[in-house]
């Protein structure tokens, strides 16, 4: 297969997402997850973290409590790696994400190549950097400002929750946030204003939120975004205009998998400049 050829990785990573004996048959949404996870370690004032140099696959990083199970999408894209030698870690992560979105249902977002994997393990972001789910709109405000987004670019992003579940393996929360989990839509958003959410703790003893027959579940942070009453007028927007959430969560979720991506000779320079100064 030629390199450059992003056309048959795309064609490959589809052919991975359908997974009979995993959560609800699907890679699709651990496979976002990683694609997000990736990338949200950037941090604009000193430059550092992002998706460029795929540094989860350090210790360091993939033993950050908010990476647990990303282990499994990264297993699921080897044979991919392994039919495409070429493509870097980096682009791999990312492309998967807008692989699998599109292939749950949700928009095109755009994708550029160029993402390298040649950073040294001393340069791995610290942990910590990922928000915590526990917490609340102050927290997110926190941790999305520092990568770069406004408050309806954050609100934008967050109906990513729409897919998959949380394993109590994993982060300690448990559940699904939508009845659906592996079709895009905005029914999150939808759920998070009309359903009556109940404070509860789970079997693993984490504080979360769910409906009436504990079946849909909601983590502090999302609860957050319909008591503050910023977030909460992106909610309701979203909730009723799909093609214009589509549109917002398309051009924030592309902006995310290009943080702190430089390309070209130059990008070597100013990442290892950077990175020096963590
Ligand atoms: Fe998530 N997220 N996320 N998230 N996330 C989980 C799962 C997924 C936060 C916490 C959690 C975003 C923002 C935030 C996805 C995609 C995105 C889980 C459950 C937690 C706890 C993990 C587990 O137990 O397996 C917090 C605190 C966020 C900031 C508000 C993004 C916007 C919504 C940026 C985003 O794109 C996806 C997809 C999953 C489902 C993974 C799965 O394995 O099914």
């Amino acid at each position: 297969m030629a390199a450059g050829d992003y056309m048959a990785v795309r064609d490959a990573i589809k052919k991975i997402i359908p997974q009979s004996s995993y959560d609800d048959g699907s890679a699709g949404p651990v496979l976002v997850r990683l694609a997000w996870h990736a990338s949200g370690t950037y941090d604009k004032k000193s430059g550092t973290g992002g998706s460029n140099g795929a540094t989860m696959r350090y210790k360091l990083e993939a033993s950050d409590e908010a990476n647990n199970g990303l282990e499994y999408a990264r297993k699921f894209l080897d044979p991919v790696r392994q039919q495409f030698p070429w493509i870097s870690y980096a682009d791999l992560w990312t492309l998967a994400g807008v692989v699998a979105i599109e292939y749950m249902g949700g928009p095109k977002v755009d994708w550029k190549p160029g993402r390298v994997d040649d950073v040294d393990e001393q340069y791995v972001p610290p942990n910590g950097r990922l928000p915590d789910a526990t917490q609340g709109e102050d927290h997110i405000r926190s941790v999305f400002y520092r990568m770069g987004f406004n408050d309806q670019e954050i609100v934008a992003l967050s109906g990513a929750h729409n897919l998959g579940r949380c394993h109590a393996d994993r982060s300690g929360f448990e559940g699904p946030w939508v009845p659906m989990p592996t079709r895009f839509s905005n029914t999150y958003f939808k759920l998070l204003l009309r359903s009556e959410w109940h404070k509860r703790t789970n079997s693993v003893g984490v504080e979360q939120y769910n409906d009436e027959d504990n079946e849909l579940m909601m983590l502090p942070t999302d609860m957050a975004l319909v008591k503050d009453p910023k977030f909460r007028t992106w909610v309701e927007k979203y909730a009723e205009d799909k093609d214009l959430f589509y549109r917002d969560f398309a051009a924030g979720f592309g902006k995310l998998l290009e943080l702190g991506v430089i390309r070209g000779p130059e990008g070597k320079a100013l990442r290892q400049y950077a990175r020096a100064k963590l």
